[in-house]
């Protein structure tokens, strides 16, 4: 029986320093990838887990590859020590301020100067050599996300013989625009080692496709149409057609498209809950007859909170009538790390709601509120059932889980969904709002529409939106990965690196 080893930058556990000793606890929401990326070893086959730590936190006693058994069962996971100095350069500078932007087409931000590529590679490597000690032969070895684009290569020199996945988190640009970075053909290559990429909707694997073509003789082997639930009426990010099977110097690559969804279950189970039910209750009586606009998301240029606001803002002087009728509650939590640009964006976000507050806000009415602290799953999810309108509107988004958990929540049938094209959730969402966050127009009629709308067309919208929800869950996305794998499984795995 084969093992999967997954390959993830973060430990799928919290650590707690209790009396001098780290302490492992399992996160208590199941919500979120780690979660859904753990679930994976439920079958009884056990597995390992790959990821990193810092050699700040360690104590004496460290050990490289711990044993856990938790309420998924048992599996092993190896850790990486990176000093702080690697952990900057490979993850703060090198994957957030030059491969983000490019990720999300942000031309304008990438920042190759401070990068260090020789870390970058040599982290790659550790994170391939941890990955290889825990692989047999046959053994499926899933790597996630961009940091770790060059475990694949080094990995395949390692261990000709294992099975390698990779799937994107983000979304994957255009040969045009990934093309900047002076690294394509060795991440391009890097990928083509695997057996299985995967991204979240076909537009960024006909992407990676198009940008593994611009620079090596890769042939697309088999195509699919894409299926009427994948496509949006007009959505910017539709595709129509999605490679499938690729060809690179006698090697046959899977690319397999699912979207990472989010357990349905666990979150209606949380929306009809008697605690959310009573912190409903209460936010909707602070909001006595004002309507509640939500919108959540990490700090980050790319999730459009500036732009967001702006429309908010250019709504109340349009529109005096909704002044003390409306609340938006802006929920922007800002990642843990002191990045410049994150920074920048936070101050704008607070400029901006501190300038909407002090032109329209009185004593009695608080147009917009900013949290810039985590709230808690919980207490999220009664947000999100409170929440007249759910205001969604990132400018690039690999998926984005906070329109789904609140499509999710939504158990009472009843809410609207303003969301961003741009997002790749809205290739499955159709009967949402959908609006270009690049257009001041787009976006201001969006919010009206929404809030305008009759019950009537919200519950039908809601209705859908729920349906696909539930039918593109975390479940769905770990059996279309698990199928992917046992594809090129059969399609034998002896074989060498290519090229
Ligand atoms: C990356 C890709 C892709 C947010 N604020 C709070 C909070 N959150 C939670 C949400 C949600 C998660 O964070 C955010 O997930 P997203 O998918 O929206 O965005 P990214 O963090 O950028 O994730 C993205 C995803 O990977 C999965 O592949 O969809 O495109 O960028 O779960 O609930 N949670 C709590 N308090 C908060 O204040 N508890």
């Amino acid at each position: 029986m084969s093992k999967l080893i997954i390959v993830y930058h973060r430990q799928p556990y919290e650590e707690v320093l209790v009396d001098g000793k780290i302490e492992r606890r399992e996160p208590k929401s199941p919500n979120g990838i780690i979660p859904s990326l753990k679930s994976f070893f439920g079958n009884g086959n056990g597995g390992s887990w790959v990821a990193w730590t810092s050699t700040e936190n360690a104590t004496d006693d460290f050990e490289r590859v711990v044993n856990i058994t938790d309420s998924i069962g048992s599996y092993r996971v190896s850790r990486l020590q990176l000093t702080p100095e690697q952990v900057k350069s490979f993850y703060h500078v090198t994957s957030k301020e030059a491969l983000w932007p490019i990720l999300h087409s942000f031309k304008e931000r990438y920042n190759y100067m401070p990068v260090d590529w020789s870390t970058f590679r040599e982290v790659n490597w550790q994170f391939a050599q941890a990955a290889a000690a825990e692989a047999d032969d046959g053994d499926i070895v899933w790597v996630h996300d961009y940091n770790l684009w060059l475990v694949p290569m080094y990995l395949r020199q390692l261990k000709p013989n294992v099975r390698i996945a990779f799937f994107h988190h983000t979304p994957f640009p255009s040969a045009d625009m990934f093309n900047v970075l002076p690294w394509r053909k060795e991440i391009i290559e890097s990928l083509l080692a695997c057996d299985v990429v995967g991204f979240h909707i076909p537009r960024y694997g006909a992407n990676f496709v198009g940008a593994a073509q611009s620079l090596l003789d890769v042939d697309v082997v088999e195509q699919r149409l894409v299926s009427e639930e994948m496509m949006s009426s007009g959505a910017a990010l539709n595709d129509r057609r999605v490679p499938v099977r690729l060809s690179y110097h006698g090697h046959d690559i899977t690319v397999a498209c699912a979207p990472v969804g989010v357990d349905v279950n666990y979150i209606e189970a949380l929306a009809k809950s008697d605690d959310t039910a009573r912190t409903v209750a209460e936010i909707r009586e602070t909001l006595g007859d004002c309507r509640l606009l939500l919108s959540v998301s990490r700090t980050d240029y790319t999730k459009g909170g500036a732009e967001l606001l702006q429309s908010y803002e250019r709504l109340l002087a349009a529109h005096p009538e909704l002044h003390g009728k409306v609340r938006l509650m802006h929920v922007s939590v800002m990642a843990n790390s002191s990045m410049a640009a994150y920074e920048q964006v936070q101050g704008e976000i607070e400029a901006l709601a501190g300038r909407i507050s002090g032109t329209y806000g009185s004593f009695d009415w608080q147009p917009v509120s900013l949290i810039s602290t985590p709230v808690p799953f919980a207490e999220l999810v009664a947000y999100y059932r409170a929440a007249d309108v759910a205001w969604i509107t990132p400018l690039a988004d690999g998926m984005n889980l906070v329109c789904e958990e609140f499509v999710a929540a939504r158990t009472d049938g009843d809410g609207v969904l303003v969301l961003s094209e741009f997002a790749g959730a809205a290739v499955v969402l159709s009967d949402a709002v959908l609006t270009n966050p690049f257009s001041h127009r787009a976006m201001d009629t969006a919010l009206l529409h929404a809030l305008d709308m009759p019950e009537e067309d919200r519950r039908r919208r809601m209705k859908n939106l729920r349906a696909a929800v539930a039918k593109f869950g975390v479940a769905h996305w770990a059996e279309t990965q698990l199928a992917s794998f046992d594809d090129f499984a059969s399609s034998g795995t002896d074989r060498k690196l290519a090229g």
